[in-house]
């Protein structure tokens, strides 16, 4: 198959999905063309499969706001018509979505008609896509898209409940590559950050509200009066300073080390005893998923689509949001010698359920559904 995809090509969830996604069909044989404003962070390998095609947005005087869906569809016109591709898959309903739909329009009047699958991953519908000011377009767009995946089950029946839809929802979760993201052997960074054989708990983010790094910041508080330990948050956003301020004001900055935004996240999580995940909302939460493949059990609330990854009181512990004494309780039980390696074993059990080698044949298949279908509606002389 010869297969676009759009994405945003930072270090988000959704972005992080998308690229290894098409890493993955790139190794299975499909040609993959990623449409995207900026070289995807995790496109760091070359296959004669994989091609990158920059969208570029012309900037002009009038412009207050610089046209980047214009430019994405026009980009997505170019790409589909000169590389002949079978079909879009767009991550993100906002704006991906609704560029691929003026996209597809566009390129019924050259006579082909390209399919489009949307994947929705979490706060383009939770967060953002609600919003009245987006609330129409991300309706619309859903429901023009020819097929329509959810990284959870949680996150279809919120779209459900949140929007019209009148189309179906293939689930298909995030998945992990267990043969990058596995255990290392990093014990002189542990004995370097942890000298004294202090237990080590990783929070990484986007440091944004719906992460309650708060939350991180307390429970680590709570845990460190009872044992010892040291925290490391991983990430950057617009929450980190307010939880510098809180480790400063609570004394404990010498335990706590911001190592913001990490490349290799794998090398950090291969050392750790502990992770932390407070969430407001979290749709699948792929950063536990990815402490579980190097055999870190999880602290997490029971939000979203996480119930559907954690198995309570086997990979870790959920509790109701902001519930910090709870968490805490759960985590020294977690860290207790006794109980860890346990843990530590079912996380990895539990990851390996959603390696790509199992989530990758889902894609393919609902692909090939979708090319089917789309054989079927395409229009009597049209190109492809
Ligand atoms: O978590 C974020 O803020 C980033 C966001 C994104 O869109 O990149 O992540 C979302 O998509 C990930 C990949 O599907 C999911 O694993 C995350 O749970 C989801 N985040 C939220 O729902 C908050």
């Amino acid at each position: 198959m010869k297969i676009g995809i759009v994405c945003y090509p930072t270090f988000g969830g959704s972005g992080v999905v998308a690229t290894e996604l098409g890493k993955a069909l790139a190794k299975e044989g499909h040609e993959v063309h990623f449409i995207t404003y900026s070289q995807p962070s995790r496109l760091d390998f070359l296959n004669e499969n994989l091609f990158y095609h920059e969208v570029g947005v012309r900037s002009y005087p009038l412009f207050e706001y610089p046209p980047y869906e214009l430019a994405l569809a026009s980009k997505m016109v170019s790409v589909v018509k000169n590389e002949k591709l079978d079909l879009l898959h767009v991550h993100y309903a906002i704006p991906h979505a609704s560029a691929a739909y003026m996209a597809k329009q566009i390129l019924k009047t050259h006579g082909i008609y390209i399919p489009v699958v949307t994947t929705l991953h979490g706060t383009d519908i939770t967060l953002v896509g609600k919003d009245a000011s987006y609330e129409p377009v991300v309706t619309f767009s859903i429901n023009e898209s020819d097929g329509v995946t959810s990284v959870s089950e949680d996150l279809k029946k919120e779209t459900y409940h949140s929007f019209k839809i009148t189309r179906d929802i293939e689930v298909i979760p995030n998945f992990i590559d267990l043969e990058k993201f596995k255990k290392q052997k990093k014990d002189h960074f542990k004995k370097a950050i942890c000298p004294h054989g202090e237990s080590l708990i990783v929070h990484t983010s986007n440091f944004r509200k719906v992460k309650r790094v708060g939350d991180v910041v307390k429970v680590f508080n709570n845990i460190h009066k009872e044992i010892p330990s040291k925290l490391l948050l991983i990430g950057d956003g617009p929450e980190r300073s307010v939880a510098e301020t809180m480790a400063r004001d609570l004394a404990i900055g010498d335990a706590v080390r911001f190592l913001g935004k990490l490349e290799a996240v794998e090398e950090v999580l291969s050392v750790a005893d502990l992770f932390l995940m407070p969430s407001e909302k979290e749709s699948f939460g792929l950063a536990a998923l990815e402490a579980m493949a190097c055999e870190v059990p999880v602290i997490s609330s029971n939000t979203g689509g996480l119930p559907e990854l954690q198995l309570q009181g086997v990979t870790g512990f959920m509790s109701n949001v902001g519930d910090v004494e709870d968490m805490t309780r759960n985590a020294l039980f977690v860290l207790d010698k006794n109980n860890l390696p346990k843990f530590k074993e079912s996380a990895l059990a539990r990851a390996k359920e959603f390696d790509i080698s199992n989530i990758l044949p889902l894609y393919e298949r609902y692909y090939e559904k979708i090319l089917e279908k789309a054989a079927k509606h395409r229009p009597v002389g049209s190109l492809t």
